[in-house]
């Protein structure tokens, strides 16, 4: 591999990160894509399709989902969907040109009795040459490991936001939780997928708190999410935005983060997740320039609407940008093995 000059780094201080986040907006710009072209195609988009594989129902209370059973969003709870559908529905997305299946189920954690279809499934989709990603909530070594012998390539699991503000959001299970599942899928060999969501009525200081838990993990998440909040009616999170529409995210914030999230972990792919519907093409390709390399394609993520295709195509062709080829995805995490 040709040598990179961008040191990767897990001891940021959160001084360091903060200190990121109040660079002049062209100088942070500037920065980030400097580090995104050493370690990523800048031209190259990764598209990603999203499935739910049972929605609805979820015992947990996170204040910005519509799956919870605290929610009073509509969405109806539903069984974990028949093992061949899913192929179907993967062999759909394949069709349209995504090179990544990604599986989301509105569990607290998956019960052992699941876990044979689930396994069904990773090997299936993988078997089409898709990359596989599975969010099930929270997960025992045990489970962890029957993944990884499927062939699951990558499990989902935020950490959301910062440490001081996740109680605030979630009391169904506190931080460490989450860290903990992280830390099960690590040792399990799965490569870890971990970002946030930003938006929430969290601070500054939160923002830098949530990239200083990712950066400074032993070993960085080879993927990062970063979602604006979907205000869902029925949510704690939604209705309190809808009361106040001052305090939806910034842009120019939520660029901000994507761009210390690409300067802070160099080589993961950065995922401009849930709410580019309600985002504009100009901030979009501000994202894309301040190194976010992935987004999710279709008109539905899990149950909120997405961008869909139509307007994704014309943004492409408008940004002079590319679907990410096939088989790189996989060269990508070949290259993040620790070095010799
Ligand atoms: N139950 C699993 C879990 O919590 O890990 C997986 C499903 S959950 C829907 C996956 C992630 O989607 C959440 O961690 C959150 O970051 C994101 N998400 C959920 N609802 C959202 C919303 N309304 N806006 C933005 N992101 C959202
Ligand atoms: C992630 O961070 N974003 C995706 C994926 N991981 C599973 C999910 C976004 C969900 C948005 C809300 C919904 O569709 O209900
Ligand atoms: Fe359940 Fe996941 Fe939604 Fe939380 S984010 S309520 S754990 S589905």
């Amino acid at each position: 591999m040709e040598e990179k000059l961008t040191h990767i780094r897990t001891d940021w201080t959160r001084e360091e990160i903060a200190d990121l986040f109040d660079l002049p907006f062209t100088e942070l710009l500037f920065r980030a894509a400097a580090i995104h072209r050493e370690f990523h195609p800048p031209d190259q988009i990764q598209l990603c399709t999203l499935l739910s594989i049972k929605t609805g129902g979820c015992p947990e209370d996170c204040g910005y989902c519509s799956q919870s059973v605290k929610a009073y969003s509509g969405v109806e709870a539903t069984k974990l969907m028949e093992v061949q559908s899913v192929l179907q529905r993967a062999a759909q997305a394949k069709d349209a040109g995504s090179q990544r299946f990604c599986m989301g189920a509105a569990w607290r954690n998956p019960k052992d009795r699941d876990m044979p279809a689930i396994v069904e499934i990773v090997k299936g989709v993988r078997a089409m040459g898709l990359e596989t990603c599975m969010t099930l909530g929270m997960l025992t070594p045990k489970q962890a490991d029957m993944l990884k012998e499927a062939g699951l390539d990558y499990y989902n699991h935020n950490v959301d936001t910062g440490p001081e503000y996740y109680e605030r959001v979630i009391s169904t299970r506190n931080y460490q939780d989450r860290l903990d599942t992280l830390q099960n899928v690590r040792d399990a060999g799965i490569n870890v997928c971990s970002g946030g969501i930003v938006g929430m009525g969290e601070t500054r200081d939160d923002r830098v708190g949530f990239v200083h838990t990712l950066a400074t993990l032993e070993r960085h998440p080879e993927s990062v999410p970063v979602n604006a909040l979907v205000p869902v009616k029925g949510t704690v999170l939604g209705d309190m935005l809808a009361d106040t529409p001052l305090a939806k995210i910034d842009d120019i914030e939520f660029v901000r983060t994507v761009a210390v999230a690409r300067i802070t972990m160099p080589m993961s792919m950065v995922r401009l997740s849930a709410g580019r519907e309600s985002m504009s093409e100009a901030t979009q390709a501000l994202c894309f320039m301040a190194g976010a390399n992935s987004i999710f394609t279709g008109d539905k993520l899990l149950t909120a609407p997405n961008a869909g295709d139509d307007s994704d195509a014309a943004l492409f062709v408008k940004l002079g940008l590319t679907a990410l080829a096939q088989e790189e995805p996989m060269r990508a995490c070949k290259a993040m093995e620790p070095a010799e």
